[in-house]
């Protein structure tokens, strides 16, 4: 199929290729979260109950961590790891506030009597999906619910999956979740769109999951909002011979650890250093605790992309539109300019990806799958609507009235032109 990349053939060498495998069931996970989804909306609770006894084999009666259990959860965190927990609160919150700062209201005078503006109006109840997945990763909680409160949203929701690790609990409590309930996959997303008898329907769901919560976002986007369909994690490195292996290695597998299928790559224009990182990269496998995981991840989604030059290296990163991107050029901030699609940037090489993933404050969840096309991650601003307002006065009126009433005549829409019509004092508005 002929895409903008194409032309690019001639100048982009893999010296390794990833193996993107087809998902071949899609089609049964569309089917069982159809399922799911239409039992949860007739049946509430009950349907929650069975399918956590399925999937999550755990026997719940009461879904909601009430206080005592929230407080209980932060009691066990260690010291060192509840203030590790509250040093992320506090740079994710500084952040979305100082984000938050540059969403203004606008009042605009567009022509002598007609005044247009908008308003930030944060959306009321908000559910954050928090996953459970192969580790605990304190950081989740935090990114789907502190920008939220920031926002002002009346009341966020939390649900986990019912064996997610208590210091999850933990998380969801110090980030400010107004409730918290033990629910996940699909189920939980069914249950907060359409709401049960203790889990209350939200307007819109953020936050990552397995396969079975995507599809089940998928599904129930337009009964309520969600902030993205989210795949497994990809960072890719831009870098020139400037570059340096061993660290560019380090970088890779560290997010190849999250998953099988984590898509990892370097796009380079210096051959030597493509090499070497093919090699180092097989080196730090041998030493990694997690390289059952990475090992696999590498072997079937790693790249290494050599680039004839610079506008080579930046169009085919483009196109590849990584979630994470870092840029380990001689002049990072010149590259950084000229690159258009990644979920979030990482200048120049002190700036690893995991301190994004932890703790620095920008917001860890971020489009996968070529979505950075078309949009950012998740942040303050997705918390809160934009909506617009206008008045008149018979200035106004005069200017646009007739404009609408001959629109509307052409277009034989006769009662908007009676009503466009309507507020012209001047003579016979039929003549108009
Ligand atoms: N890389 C993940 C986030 C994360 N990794 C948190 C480790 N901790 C998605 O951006
Ligand atoms: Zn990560």
């Amino acid at each position: 199929m002929a895409n903008r990349f194409n032309q690019l053939d001639d100048k982009i060498k893999h010296i390794k290729q990833p193996n993107l495998l087809s998902v071949s069931d899609l089609a049964a996970i569309e089917a069982t979260v159809k399922d799911i989804i239409a039992n949860v909306r007739a049946q509430g609770d009950a349907a929650v109950r069975k399918y956590s006894r399925t999937y999550d084999r755990a026997d719940i009666e009461a879904f909601e961590v009430g206080l005592e259990d929230r407080l209980e959860a932060v009691a066990n965190l260690d010291p060192q790891t509840r203030k590790d927990t509250e040093f992320a609160i506090e740079r994710v919150k500084e952040f979305a506030e100082a984000q938050l700062r540059t969403i203004l209201p606008l009042e605009f005078d567009a022509l002598p009597g007609l005044h247009l503006g908008h308003r930030i109006i944060p959306i009321e109840v908000v559910g954050a999906y928090v996953p459970g997945g192969r580790y605990p990763i304190l950081s989740a909680p935090v990114m789907t619910i502190v920008p939220a409160k920031v926002a002002g949203c009346d009341q966020v929701i939390a649900c986990l999956p019912p064996n997610a690790h208590p210091a999850m609990i933990a998380g969801c409590h110090l980030s400010g979740a107004d409730r918290i309930f033990k629910v996940g996959g699909a189920q939980a997303i069914a249950a907060m769109a359409f709401g049960t008898e203790t889990i209350p329907a939200v307007d819109k769901i953020v936050g990552p999951g397995n396969a079975y919560v995507n599809e089940a976002k998928r599904q129930v986007f337009g009964q309520v909002g969600i902030d993205q369909l989210a795949g497994p994690s990809e960072i890719f490195v831009v870098a020139d011979e400037s570059g340096d292996a061993e660290m560019i290695a380090t970088d890779l597998l560290a997010q190849a650890e999250h998953d099988v299928r984590t898509r990892v790559g370097l796009i380079t224009t210096d051959q030597k250093l493509a090499e070497a990182t093919l090699k180092e990269v097989e080196r730090q496998l041998e030493t990694l605790p997690t390289a059952d995981v990475a090992g696999v991840a590498w072997r079937d989604y790693g790249e290494i992309a050599v680039c004839a030059d610079e506008s080579a290296m930046i169009q085919y990163s483009d196109h590849i539109a990584a979630e994470h991107l870092e840029v380990h050029t001689r002049d990072p901030h010149s590259t950084a300019g000229k690159l258009r699609n990644y979920g979030s940037l990482f200048i120049g090489k002190l700036a690893s990806v995991v301190y994004s993933d932890k703790c620095c404050g920008t917001n860890h969840t971020l489009p996968t799958m070529a979505a950075a096309r078309y949009t950012g991650g998740l942040w303050v601003g997705s918390y809160v609507k934009v909506c617009t307002h206008q008045w008149l006065d018979e200035r106004g009126v005069a200017a646009v009235a007739p404009p609408s009433v001959r629109q509307s005549r052409t277009e034989g829409m006769e009662g908007h032109r009676r009503a466009a019509a309507f507020r012209l004092s001047q003579e016979d508005p039929t003549t108009i």
